[in-house]
């Protein structure tokens, strides 16, 4: 007899685990990748050079877990992660300081999701010792907001991003991919089991509204809810690695010298969001590392940011 496992189970053990949300699909063929494919070529991805390259690789999650079975898509929110470290910032104020996007200055989510994603998969091997695991969080090739949606975890919202029920659009994704038969979950949610079912859980939730796309201070966000990167200052500050940036978006880096994020602060659906946090722009490279260690602002590194705040410095 087959050996099973409930979900509900799984999903409790995620929740104890201290994430936000555990949803569950069988794995498949992608249903956007000619979405992701169309976008690489009209050259939307910028220098992105690592998301064409693996361009294939997204058809299917087999590239990342041959055999696999069965995905969970986790959620984990910006909110909790701030909650979890608090970090001293220099609170000299005759400095000229700027804000930075808020969770620059948490531990970095993708520390966390793995964590915590292999104590999930730990718990499932109990029952499955010889199945195969694998947590992917960002950087495998996985197109994460589709299989965040076929999960059931949220809907594509306005601002591109996945939106959650509860949690809006401020949550990192994370995943855990198996080879354990999808049929050995006992309790999956009724929408899991439906692979025809679109990326569009229930009713729209963003209708009418248009306020991010109105917020966008670079028109960034394409009416097909996908983004043009090399529109979007999140892209030309943090993932651009030259020095060839657009003047149009020169100034906008005075604002957000690490990353933008008014597509998500005007979002009705999303939680209030702590203020940005000020830290000054003259950040001495030994401050920045302290500041920093562990966050998601160590990718952007010291150079980088003194290039975005170069301008703003000046300003005074
Ligand atoms: C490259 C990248 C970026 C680029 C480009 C962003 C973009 N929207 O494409 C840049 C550097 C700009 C960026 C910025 C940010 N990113 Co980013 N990024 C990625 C990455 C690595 C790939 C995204 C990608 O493939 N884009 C290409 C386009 C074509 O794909 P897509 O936007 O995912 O669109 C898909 C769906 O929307 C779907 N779709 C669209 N419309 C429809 C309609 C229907 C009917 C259906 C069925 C499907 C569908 O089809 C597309 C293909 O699957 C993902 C992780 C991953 N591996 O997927 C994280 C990811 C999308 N980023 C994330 C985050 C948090 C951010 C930032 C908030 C971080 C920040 N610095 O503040 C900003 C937000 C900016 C924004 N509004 O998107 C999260 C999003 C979580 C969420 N709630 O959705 C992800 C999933 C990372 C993670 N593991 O948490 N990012």
């Amino acid at each position: 007899m087959m050996t099973t496992i409930s979900f509900s189970s799984v999903r409790d053990e995620a929740l104890r685990l201290g994430l936000d949300d555990l949803g569950i699909v069988p794995a498949s063929e992608s249903i956007t990748w000619k979405i992701f494919s169309n976008w690489i070529d009209s050259g939307q991805a910028g220098e992105m050079e690592w998301l064409s390259k693996l361009r294939d690789a997204r058809r299917h999650p087999d590239s990342v877990l041959p055999g696999v079975k069965t995905l969970f898509a986790a959620a984990l929110s910006l909110r909790r992660i701030q909650k979890t470290e608090e970090r001293p910032l220099p609170t000299d104020e005759s400095r000229p300081h700027t804000g930075v996007n808020s969770y620059a200055v948490c531990t970095d989510y993708h520390t966390i999701l793995r964590d915590r994603l292999r104590g999930v998969a730990q718990m499932i091997a109990r029952s499955f010792p010889d199945e195969k695991f694998r947590v992917a969080v960002d950087t495998a090739p996985l197109l994460e907001k589709e299989w965040g949606a076929r999960c059931g975890l949220g809907t594509i919202a306005k601002n591109s991003l996945l939106l959650h029920p509860r949690l809006g659009t401020d949550f990192f994704l994370g995943f855990l991919l198996t080879t354990v038969p999808y049929e050995a979950f006992t309790d999956p949610p009724a929408a899991a089991d439906d692979s025809s079912r679109p990326c569009f859980a229930g009713a729209d939730p963003c209708a009418e509204c248009e306020r991010c796309r109105k917020a966008c201070p670079t028109g960034a966000l394409n009416p097909d809810r996908t983004l043009n990167a090399t529109q979007c200052i999140n892209y030309w500050g943090i993932e651009y690695r030259g020095d060839e940036i657009p003047e149009k978006i020169v100034p906008l880096l005075r604002r957000f010298p690490f990353g933008c994020d008014l597509c998500r602060r005007v979002c009705p659906r999303n939680p209030e969001l702590p203020p940005r946090p000020e830290v000054p722009l003259d950040l001495t490279e030994e401050e920045f590392n302290t500041l920093f260690k562990g966050t998601p602002a160590q990718r952007l590194g010291y150079e980088r940011f003194r290039r975005n705040s170069r301008e703003a410095e000046k300003e005074g």
